[in-house]
């Protein structure tokens, strides 16, 4: 895998930043559905005034926790090492139980504790009487995983962003959401932009991704899936994902459409919840949708663009902002992040540092 990316370090920046400032900036508005348009216009345009004496400071929740949990694992041990992101989540959770975490993966932290790590795909796969959860906690902490296996082959990517994302999401539509989430990321760290046309072939960047995860959801599940027989219909596995995104990509064959969607609407098509199903391709549907103006929220940035319309979805704000945010950080890189934005988010230094300490573990730069 080639990694002869035009400034790849700021892109890798742009990511870690992305995501946070989703995180940060989306959370206020969890579970509001619908959300109020001139609420979130005037919440935006202020979190933009560069001219603001004192900075409002967002904290980031789970999304941002887990995402840390993940890079610190790959920067100290320089592999992947499941037992020692379980025990990294785990510790984490119980030293700062109050960031928002999902109703359910508590308890797999709990029992990851309990059995000393010994074992840490098992409490994942007993969550919800074996099914696994469908959960996008897989999804929301996956940049790492694209920054880290960026040199690695679209299967070892694969391979990783599924064995990290079972540690506490063992349903098909819970990794495959977590594999979809990484596949974009690593996408937009591959396009080429430069620093006065932001512009990307949205037709290109949507078929690779189809093309991918139709391959992703058609294959065999593998024996340690415990929930296959609820995916095939007649013997064909369903392929959600990939659905979900030949809809996306029905949309955008017409600007006329895309520019009629509401964020309100978009919810109601893809979905804005806490499943990974209803809540990743949303993700990237915003960031496609940040390409051209936005007429409720006028911005000549594609990034706040992005930003904008992640949050008019409503629903699970912060983690359908920060998936979005990152895959648009990866897409234009840190430069194109307004300043202000940053200086909401609690931790911005260390999530930059992330980034660049896992750009010095990309091999042949
Ligand atoms: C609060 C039935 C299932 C299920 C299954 C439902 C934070 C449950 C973050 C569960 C993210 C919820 C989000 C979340 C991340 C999942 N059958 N219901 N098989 N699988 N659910 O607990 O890390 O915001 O209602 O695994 O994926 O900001 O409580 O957590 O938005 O999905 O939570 O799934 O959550 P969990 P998570
Ligand atoms: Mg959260
Ligand atoms: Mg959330």
């Amino acid at each position: 895998m080639s990694s002869s990316v035009a400034n790849l370090v700021n892109k890798f920046r742009g990511c870690l930043a992305g995501g946070l400032i989703g995180d940060c900036l989306g959370s206020p508005f969890e579970a509001d559905n619908p959300i109020s348009r001139s609420v979130l216009y005037n919440f935006l345009t202020k979190q933009l005034e560069e001219s603001a004496k004192m900075f409002q400071m967002f904290p980031f929740t789970d999304d941002t926790a887990m995402t840390k949990s993940m890079a610190q694992s790959f920067i100290e041990l320089k592999r992947f090492d499941a037992k020692d992101m379980a025990k990294r989540f785990s510790v984490e959770y119980f030293k700062d139980p109050k960031r928002g975490y999902g109703g359910n993966v508590v308890d797999v932290f709990a029992a990851l504790r309990h059995t000393h790590y010994e074992y840490p795909y098992e409490p994942a796969r007993l969550q919800f009487n074996g099914s696994g959860s469908y959960g996008n906690g897989g999804a929301m902490r996956t940049s790492p995983v694209a920054l880290f296996g960026f040199h690695l082959s679209d299967a070892e990517l694969i391979e990783l962003a599924t064995n990290c994302a079972k540690i506490t999401h063992s349903n098909r539509n819970g990794y495959n959401g977590a594999i979809l989430q990484c596949l974009a990321i690593r996408e937009a760290l591959q396009t080429q932009s430069s620093p006065t046309d932001h512009s990307f072939d949205v037709n290109v960047y949507l078929n690779s991704l189809i093309e991918k995860m139709q391959k992703v959801e058609t294959t065999i599940c593998t024996e340690t899936d415990n929930n296959d027989s609820h995916n095939k219909s007649n013997g064909v596995p369903e392929t959600p994902f990939t659905d979900k995104l030949n809809k996306i990509k029905k949309i955008f064959e017409s600007q006329t459409k895309v520019n009629e969607l509401s964020g309100e609407k978009v919810a109601y098509i893809l979905g804005n919840d806490v499943s990974a199903l209803k809540s990743v391709p949303s993700a990237i549907y915003s960031v496609l949708r940040g390409q051209t103006p936005i007429e409720a929220f006028q911005s000549t940035n594609p990034f706040v663009r992005t930003l904008y319309f992640a949050l008019s979805l409503g629903g699970d704000t912060d983690t359908i902002a920060s998936m979005a945010c990152s895959i648009a950080g990866a897409l234009y890189g840190n430069d194109l992040i307004p300043n202000p934005l940053r200086k909401h988010c609690e931790d911005i230094d260390l999530l930059i540092k992330y980034s660049e300490d896992l750009y010095d573990l990309v091999p042949n730069k």
